[in-house]
């Protein structure tokens, strides 16, 4: 095993700020400054937020500006919008490809809080707004692959998760980050059936949080992020299977001990924590060698990290990825 540092790769190397200095954004909001977040933490009940729907037409304000805007998937094309919205893997919905688009408007996004806790110094729960105050959107083009073997290029909107989580401190205990989405049957129809053990739960190293590619990502296409694809805000990790970029989170926590995860439990022998894409280590059903891209015809070969190994290997070094997979 790696030993535990962060960030791994100091984040100049990976994102020269200078680049979109310039064009940088903040998102307006309640909370301008760690010393204020500190004050709300310490009075969870205090926190006077706008409304969610304030918060949402402010995001849809400054969607409307330009961005700053980087693909991180070479000079491959964008996927069609429309598969991206139609073709999804969301189980709260159903578990076929065409269920998320047809049900998600159940999705209640508004009002919306996410609960940072375990090993932190500053825990607590925090209106949707508020994690998005101070935070510098940008769109960043990464390709998504599922574990499945198809992929997708995908225009996120988002900002580093690496930011949210600095500012609420972690511990020296904090080890792993275990993320949880939404848990409501009412409305999620697929949780009145036991597919996994709801509500579906993953979880990184604390390293691969902190990673500067790690993104929290609020739209997609210049939009806010459409319920399907996992509204109001979801984790991309653009190195690992799609499974591990889990939506609608509503709980972060930071803990010591490897946690287990939805699908894991689910079963062990086909999906493990690490989960990196590795046309090297096969599905035990299928193999991981090629995938097809939504939109075109024909196979391409996997990439190893999912094209991503000059940023990411380093965090796996000396690990045995077929046992680690
Ligand atoms: N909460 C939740 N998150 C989830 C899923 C899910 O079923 N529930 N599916 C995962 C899988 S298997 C994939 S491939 C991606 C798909 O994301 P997309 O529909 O935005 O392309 O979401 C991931 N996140
Ligand atoms: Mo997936």
């Amino acid at each position: 095993m790696t030993r535990y540092h962060y960030p791994a790769i100091p984040e100049s190397e990976v994102t020269p700020r200078e680049l979109f200095e310039q064009r940088r954004r903040f998102l307006k909001g309640s909370l301008k400054s760690g010393a204020a977040l500190g004050v709300a933490a310490a009075m969870p009940g205090l926190l006077l937020s706008p409304t969610a729907r304030a918060w949402q037409e402010t995001l849809a304000d400054q969607l409307e500006g330009e961005l700053p805007s980087r693909s991180l998937a070479g000079e491959e094309a964008l996927t069609d919008k429309k598969d991206v919205t139609t073709y999804n893997n969301f189980y709260e919905f159903g578990t076929r490809k065409s269920d998320p688009e047809v049900y998600a408007h159940r999705l209640v996004t508004d009002p919306w809080s996410v609960s940072i806790e375990g090993e932190v110094e500053k825990p607590g729960s925090f209106a949707l707004e508020d994690i998005l105050a101070g935070q510098e959107l940008e769109e960043r083009i990464y390709r998504l692959r599922c574990v499945e073997a198809w992929s997708m290029v995908i225009p996120w909107i988002g900002f580093p998760l690496a930011e949210l989580l600095k500012r609420h401190g972690p511990t020296s205990r904090a080890k792993y980050v275990v993320f949880e989405s939404i848990l409501d049957p009412d409305n999620l129809r697929g949780q009145r059936r036991s597919i996994i053990d709801w509500p579906y739960r993953e979880a990184l190293r604390i390293d691969e949080a902190m990673h500067p590619l790690t993104l929290m990502a609020v739209g997609m296409y210049g939009e806010k992020m459409p319920n399907q694809n996992g509204a109001p805000i979801r984790l991309v990790v653009p190195w690992k299977y799609g499974f591990k970029s889990i939506k609608s989170v509503v709980r972060i926590r930071l803990v010591e001990e490897r946690p287990t995860t939805s699908w894991i439990e689910q079963n062990p022998d086909e999906y493990g924590f690490y989960a990196n894409v590795n046309p090297e280590v096969d599905h035990p059903r299928w193999s991981q060698g090629r995938e097809r891209r939504i939109g075109e015809s024909g196979r391409r070969e996997t990439l190893m990290f999912n094209g991503y190994a000059d940023e990411v290997a380093e965090l796996y070094a000396g690990m045995d990825l077929t046992r680690h997979f």
